[in-house]
């Protein structure tokens, strides 16, 4: 252990095996220090947010993860899809808004045609010229992709032209392609994920990354998947954040436990300590919930995402939090944990300071 110690305190990288040992031996209050130390090296007390709204376009989905509470087949009761004059109506209703962001995501639903993808984007950017798109997984461009016949790049490259700015890291899960059968068969491959994120890095659309965590995987199947992400941002640097999801237990047909507070810092600092290339990390308080999310600065995590307004997947899937907070409200959640809250955009440079990424 001591080993594993001296080579995080020199600035080292750890491989799988430390970070298992780490994982499984080291006590949280060692390990919440290490994660807290290394946030603090890059950050100092900064915690960042942006002021961003979510919009999930439609809930229908040809695919049926089985930890997903949010999709429905069309004609359910509740299935829904907006039309983009229903996207324009949602965008000019918050126009009054300093927002910075918009993150757009939908099911795959086999009803919209490749032109709505491409008009969402354009829509949205003619409502808000100056707001960052960061909208569609990999999942959806793979999907785009296979109904059309074009190459990922095609698809981004389409996308891009239409006015996005950059990919959200979801529709990662767990690579391991073992669980993926169990979690969700029908969803791209790990590898096809990866390359679209590194097919989009290389067009200059930056992206996050995800992990979803704490229902049927284990430490190793959790640092498998990020040894896979670290791999792909020592080739590009495109990754801007990563944001390990707690996994949601209701409404949906895993019927997974879920984890617990402690399972849930132990991911953040061990995600701060092996991820040693992707500068951000987000405690993302409307999976964990906003007291995890405050205690979860103080073990690693650098970003707090944001306002979001309308959240959605983890809410259908029984998240207690608040589906959105106000500009004040996450400025004072930061501060009460002791953290002096800076606001962020998409590209993580400072809003109103320097235009400097950080
Ligand atoms: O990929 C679905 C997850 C993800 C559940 O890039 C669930 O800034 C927990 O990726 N419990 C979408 N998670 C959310 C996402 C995201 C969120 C916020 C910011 C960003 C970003 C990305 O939601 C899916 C899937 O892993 N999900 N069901 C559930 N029951
Ligand atoms: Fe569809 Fe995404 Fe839900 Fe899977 S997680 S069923 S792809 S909406």
């Amino acid at each position: 252990m001591q080993k594993i110690f001296d080579t995080l305190l020199g600035g080292g990288r750890i491989s799988v095996e430390e970070a298992l040992t780490l994982a499984e031996s080291c006590d949280i209050h060692t390990l919440g220090e290490l994660g807290k130390a290394a946030r603090e090296r890059r950050f100092g007390d900064k915690a960042f947010w942006v002021y961003n709204q979510h919009l999930n376009f439609t809930n229908v989905c040809a695919n049926a993860c089985r930890f997903c509470a949010f999709s429905k087949r069309a004609g359910d009761e509740g299935a829904y899809t907006y039309s983009i004059d229903d996207i324009r109506q949602r965008i000019r209703e918050r126009a009054h808004e300093p927002i910075t962001e918009i993150h757009i995501v939908g099911g795959l639903n086999p009803d919209l045609p490749y032109s709505y993808y491409m008009d969402l984007i354009a829509a949205v950017r003619e409502e808000r010229p100056d707001i960052a798109i960061k909208a569609f997984t990999a999942v959806e461009v793979a999907y785009l992709a296979g109904q059309t016949g074009k190459s990922y790049a095609d698809v981004l490259t389409d996308m891009k032209s239409s006015g996005l700015n950059a990919l959200p890291g979801g529709g990662a899960e767990v690579f391991s392609p073992k669980l993926r059968q169990k979690l969700c068969p029908e969803k791209v491959s790990g590898d096809v994920w990866l390359e679209i994120h590194e097919t989009a890095h290389g067009l200059g659309l930056p992206t996050n990354c995800t992990l979803l965590f704490g229902h049927i995987e284990s430490w190793r199947d959790r640092l498998e998947h990020m040894a896979a992400l670290r791999d792909v941002q020592d080739r590009t640097g495109g990754f801007k954040v990563f944001i390990p999801l707690q996994y949601q237990p209701g409404n949906n047909p895993l019927e997974a436990e879920g984890t617990d507070g402690v399972d849930y810092l132990r991911m953040i600092a061990i995600s701060r300590l092996f991820m040693d290339n992707v500068p951000h990390l987000k405690a993302y308080w409307a999976f964990s919930g906003i007291k995890p999310a405050q205690m979860a600065l103080h073990a690693g995590a650098d970003d707090f995402d944001g306002t979001l307004v309308e959240e959605k997947v983890g809410h259908a899937a029984g998240a207690s939090s608040p589906t959105g907070m106000t500009v004040a409200k996450l400025e004072e959640t930061i501060r009460q944990a002791g953290f002096t809250p800076v606001e962020r955009n998409t590209f993580f440079e400072e809003v109103g300071g320097p235009t400097q990424a950080v």
